[in-house]
């Protein structure tokens, strides 16, 4: 059984579609946070950046960062058919598109959200905010620019688009982001008409 460590529309929610859509055996903990704003103190002996998604696999051990999870659990249930195996065609841009999206396009969303976070100096964080939304829109531009006249990144439904699907939801006007990327909007649609995915959002509270 894997246990997912999670809070509602955070980065847990791609993880959580992702094991749904494979049909694995899986449990979520919505993580309450303490009254200073930090995760509930067990959760910092699981993943000592305490960060959600976290993964415990049936093995028990621990797995963080997000893109390595989508990666992982597709090649545990290649059956599912949600990210081409190593060897297969289509591999390396399933690869370079994982990585993309979570160290580019969710690296800007944190700068977005917590841009405290990101400069020693308090009154910078307005400049951080700033240049996180400028780099993420072209990072978006980037992503819809491959897409093109797709529907699915590799050309059928993957794990690519169920976590792009979480970044469009992220976006911070989600009418203007689909208005500039038809494409993006025709993704995000299709991959929310899933029923293991639309069973996702709806217990996040999408
Ligand atoms: N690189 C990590 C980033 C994870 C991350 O920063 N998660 C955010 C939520 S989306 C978080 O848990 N932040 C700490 C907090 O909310 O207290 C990944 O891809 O999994």
């Amino acid at each position: 059984m894997y246990t997912l460590y999670a809070r509602n529309q955070a980065g847990s929610m791609a993880v959580e579609a992702l094991l749904a859509a494979c049909g694995a055996d899986y449990k979520v903990v919505v993580l309450n946070r303490n009254p200073d704003g930090s995760f509930e103190d067990f959760f910092h002996a699981i993943n000592p950046k305490a960060e959600v998604p976290t993964l415990v696999l049936p093995d028990d051990s621990v797995m963080t960062e997000s893109a390595a999870m989508m990666i992982h659990i597709c090649e545990q249930f290649p059956q599912a058919g949600l990210g081409p195996m190593p060897g297969e065609p289509g591999r390396a841009q399933f690869l370079r598109w994982q990585v993309f999206l979570a160290a580019a396009i969710y690296n800007s969303d944190l700068r977005l959200f917590y841009p405290q976070r990101f400069t020693t100096d308090a009154s910078g964080a307005v400049g951080v905010k700033a240049r996180a939304a400028e780099t993420m829109a072209q990072e978006f531009a980037i992503y819809a620019r491959e897409l093109g006249e797709r529907t699915f990144m590799l050309g059928r439904f993957s794990a690519l688009d169920i976590y792009a699907a979480m970044l469009c939801s992220w976006a911070p006007d989600m009418g203007e982001l689909f208005a500039m990327h038809a494409n993006l909007k025709r993704m995000y649609d299709a991959v929310v008409a899933n029923e293991a995915v639309k069973r996702v959002w709806d217990r996040n509270e999408m």
